[in-house]
């Protein structure tokens, strides 16, 4: 991975490339712990962390000189700096988007051109390698595994706070990394969130239960949605239900390489367009996944974005009603050479528990 970030460091003409998001170091340096920083230029790739994480560093990033930052300038920009005037560079860019203040203030004193760049990592995110699309997969079938679980464990009486948790432990035990990954599982008339915070609120006869969920596996995230009925579905219920089943696979059929975001925005509204739900809707209906959950390519009426083979992308449109309930349903799909593969297989029909 190195290599592309030296291939976009010689079409730009800058020297040095400084990595600080989390996410970013993993892909670029496959370093799987905390504290992490990469500085790669043309002649040596550089790798900064503390005395907790050099082992660690040493073993999983041969490819790099390992450097202490604590006992080289006291800060990563200043064990940039000693770099930077050492190598005679010139220039290096840093992510603008995630270093903090007093970092940039930092980097701004060293004696060569600091250029804030955007995205580029993360475009080269957007496109999946056959082993992260592994992982990918991996992740979705412990999150199905786990809603086998859960589903036997939704009873009345019982909190949002506790199936929350209870989740998670499933997700773990059947192969998820221990990292916390924030969970939604909301119900009743809170399933209107769109993203509520699970609550002490004790699930009743008649709730919806939103489940918006996922893991990691080797640092891949898996996110999927699923609404369940507590007792016997009203008629509003299933009827609101099947019009979102529809907006899900009529979005699902549009989503092929080549197709633009706002070709699957289009086909996800179909089935509402003409209905008094269509003002429920919305516009944010998927967004790529990888080892961050929501990144290129995002999905919805504004976006520019065509996707393309080996994208992993969510789809997740819904109808909210604001004090009456919500219902999303959302798969992870991996764009093929001719359409797509759903990751998540969950039973999607309504259940009635
Ligand atoms: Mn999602």
């Amino acid at each position: 991975m190195e290599n592309r970030v030296i291939d976009y460091l010689r079409v730009n003409n800058i020297e040095g490339f400084f990595i600080s998001k989390p996410q970013n170091v993993r892909y670029i340096s496959k370093y799987t712990s905390d504290d992490a920083f990469l500085f790669i230029t043309e002649k040596e790739n550089y790798f900064f962390t503390d005395p907790r994480y050099t082992e660690q560093a040493e073993c999983e990033c041969p490819d790099y000189k390992i450097i202490n930052w604590r006992a080289n300038g006291g800060s990563v920009a200043e064990s940039i700096r000693l770099i930077v005037e050492s190598m005679n560079i010139k220039s290096f860019c840093f992510e603008g988007d995630f270093v903090n203040y007093n970092t940039y203030e930092e980097l701004k004193g060293i004696n060569a051109e600091a250029i804030a760049v955007t995205g580029v990592i993360e475009e080269f995110r957007s496109v999946k390698t056959s082993d992260e699309i592994q992982n990918l997969r991996i992740a979705c079938q412990i999150a199905d595994r786990a809603f086998e679980k859960i589903i036997k464990d939704i009873k009345i009486g019982i909190t949002e706070k506790e199936l929350a948790s209870r989740l998670s432990h499933y997700m773990v035990m059947e192969g998820s990394d221990t990292k916390p990954y924030g969970n939604i599982l909301i119900s009743g008339k809170r399933t209107s969130l769109l993203h509520g915070i699970p609550s002490g609120k004790s699930i009743e006869y008649g709730d919806f239960v939103l489940m918006d969920y996922g893991c990691a596996y080797k640092g891949y995230l898996s996110d999927m949605t699923r609404t369940v009925v507590v007792g016997k579905a009203t008629p509003d219920q299933k009827k609101v239900y099947s019009l979102e089943m529809k907006m899900l696979e009529d979005s699902k059929k549009a989503m092929i390489p080549g197709a633009r975001a706002t070709d699957v925005y289009e086909a996800s509204v179909q089935a509402i367009k003409d209905t008094e739900y269509f003002k429920y809707h919305y516009s944010g209906i998927g967004h790529g996944i990888g080892m961050f959950v929501h990144e290129i390519p995002f999905m919805g009426p504004k976006s520019n974005e065509v996707l393309a083979e080996n994208n992993v992308v969510t789809i997740e449109p819904g109808i909210y009603i604001p004090d009456w309930g919500g219902i999303r349903i959302e798969d992870q799909i991996l764009i093929t050479r001719d359409g797509n593969e759903c990751l998540t297989n969950a039973e999607r029909e309504l259940l009635e528990l």
